[in-house]
């Protein structure tokens, strides 16, 4: 059976599966004069579960804020969440807004979740002291279950963007929705689930594929022929699109940059791989000097994705030379100008001492992120290597991270920190197994022909256009390339 054929059977079998899992809906936001919340069982695996509520306005008054009240049977209880702040005690739960999502227009909706242990499900729902189903106004089918809803779904719906804001260059040939078995149609909206990475059905995956060098040179080996190569030859499920800020980036046209990615990101979409919009900050390494333009440039990228369900937003590529501190205080600023926009997306957070975890600063990166974590929830934290480089020093520190933080691996390389040199494939089969074992996704740098041996193609190739095939890579790109097509575990 063909890999992709196959993806669709078990994707299909996984969704069968999920729906007909309990959904306990409260209220039915439609019906209701009053605000609502909703709540479903996203996904359910025996020892747990995603419950995710859905608080709507069906009043005619701005609500500016809220707070949702409920009971879980003993034996029942959260073990994360996000997009919501928690209090309450024992078997009380209590969620409230958070500063960006406290304001809730007439007719539109605020979705806050969480991880439960057990397989029990809320009761006593309260909105802003009133009944969930609807306040004084319950609507007729208020305590029915019903299917999950499809505003509830963990997919979002098709993207009415994906037409109108497609910049003409990037005209796809084909949409999303026309290529079942693909990573996006398989796998839908990704959200963080415990330390790992699931799909729409509460399944942990592993992403591979691969990371542009700085578009502000290789835009010439990022084409639509290129990325045709990358998805249907290579089997990519991601692709990293890296914008860097500085060194004749972002900064010196903001404009210029911003539409670039979003033709990246509409070539990945139609190519239905998921898309990490790289904010490549390198020199200097506090995220914060270029805090501003983050802000900027995230707001207007989360805004015309916000529809799509494969886009994930890494928002410092390499920090240096700055504390976790600083580094956490700028995340607790730019996620939310993103999750105002794009609630469901996945923030990718890069690390101490150039994304080592401080392997390179103090050593102490996990235990100083585990005791100060970044605010938000559903992101993930960011570690980049080089084989040739980076020894049992930092595959120790990695070890310990992916068994306590969630984890994705944005940049490596099989050679040494400066992306060239020999490889030691040995040392990064080493990481690759770990992160397998693990399901720890990645992306390796880089999908150009750089003449440095990190490059995956031989010098020249971008001009001619002749992606296909293996006779135009370097070593580092046939081994790569060879780890990138194996078959999924969707
Ligand atoms: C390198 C490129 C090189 C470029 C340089 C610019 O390979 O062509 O001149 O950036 O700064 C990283 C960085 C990534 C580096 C890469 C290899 O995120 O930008 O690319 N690397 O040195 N961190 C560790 C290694």
């Amino acid at each position: 059976m063909s890999r992709k054929l196959r993806n669709v059977l078990v994707a299909g079998a996984v969704s069968v599966l999920a729906a007909v899992s309990l959904a306990v809906a409260v209220g039915s936001a439609s019906a209701a004069t009053t605000p609502t919340a909703t709540f479903t069982k996203v996904s359910e695996w025996g020892s747990g579960f995603e419950g995710r509520y859905t608080v709507t306005n069906g009043g005619t008054s701005t609500m500016n804020s809220w707070q949702v009240s409920f009971t879980l049977p003993a034996g029942t209880a959260v073990s994360s969440h996000w997009d919501a702040a928690r209090s309450g005690s024992g078997q009380q739960v209590v969620f409230a807004n958070l500063s960006w999502n406290g304001t809730i227009a007439p007719g539109a909706s605020v979705v806050f979740g969480f991880i439960g242990t057990g397989s029990g499900s809320p009761t006593g729902c309260l909105l802003n002291g009133q009944p969930c189903a609807g306040g004084t106004q319950p609507s007729p089918s208020a305590s029915t279950p019903r299917p999950p809803s499809p505003s509830a779904s963990p997919s979002k719906p098709p993207s009415p963007s994906a037409a109108p804001s497609t910049p003409p260059s990037a005209s796809p040939s084909t949409s999303p929705t026309a290529n079942p078995g693909t990573p996006v149609a398989a796998n839908g909206q990704l959200r963080v689930c415990g330390r790992q990475l699931c799909n729409k059905n509460g399944k942990a995956i592993q992403l591979r594929g691969m990371s542009t060098h700085g578009i502000q040179w290789y835009a010439s080996c990022a084409t639509a022929g290129s990325l045709d190569v990358l998805a249907q030859e290579w089997k990519a499920d991601v692709l990293r699109i890296s914008m860097y800020i500085q060194e004749d980036g972002y900064e010196t046209d903001p404009r210029r940059f911003t539409d670039l990615v979003h033709n990246y990101i509409e070539l990945a979409t139609a190519r239905g791989m998921y898309a990490i919009v790289d904010w490549h900050m390198l020199d200097p390494g506090d995220p914060n000097y270029n805090l501003a333009r983050a802000k900027t440039f995230f707001a207007e990228i989360a805004q015309r994705h916000a529809n799509k369900v494969n886009v994930l937003y890494e928002i410092a590529n390499e920090p240096s030379e700055v504390s976790w501190s600083a580094i956490k205080s700028y995340a607790d600023q730019v996620i939310p100008v993103i999750r105002q926009r794009d609630p469901e997306a996945v923030v990718l957070v890069g690390t101490p001492d150039w994304s080592s975890l401080s392997v390179s600063g103090d050593g102490n990166g996990v235990a100083t992120i585990t005791a100060n974590p970044v605010t938000a929830g559903n992101l993930m934290y960011v570690f980049h290597f080089y084989a040739a480089s980076h020894g049992n020093a930092y595959y120790n520190t990695f070890a310990q991270a992916v068994d306590t933080l969630p984890m994705f691996v944005t940049e490596f390389g099989t050679q040494q920190a400066t992306g060239d040199g020999p490889n030691d494939f040995t040392n990064a089969q080493r990481y690759l197994d770990l992160m397998a074992a693990k399901k720890v996704s990645w992306t390796n740098w880089n999908f150009s022909d750089d003449f440095r041996s990190g490059a995956v193609f031989t010098t020249g190739t971008c001009a001619t256009g002749q992606f296909s095939g293996t006779t135009r890579l370097k070593p580092a790109g046939t081994w790569i390339r060879d780890r990138i097509r194996t078959p999924d575990d969707f």
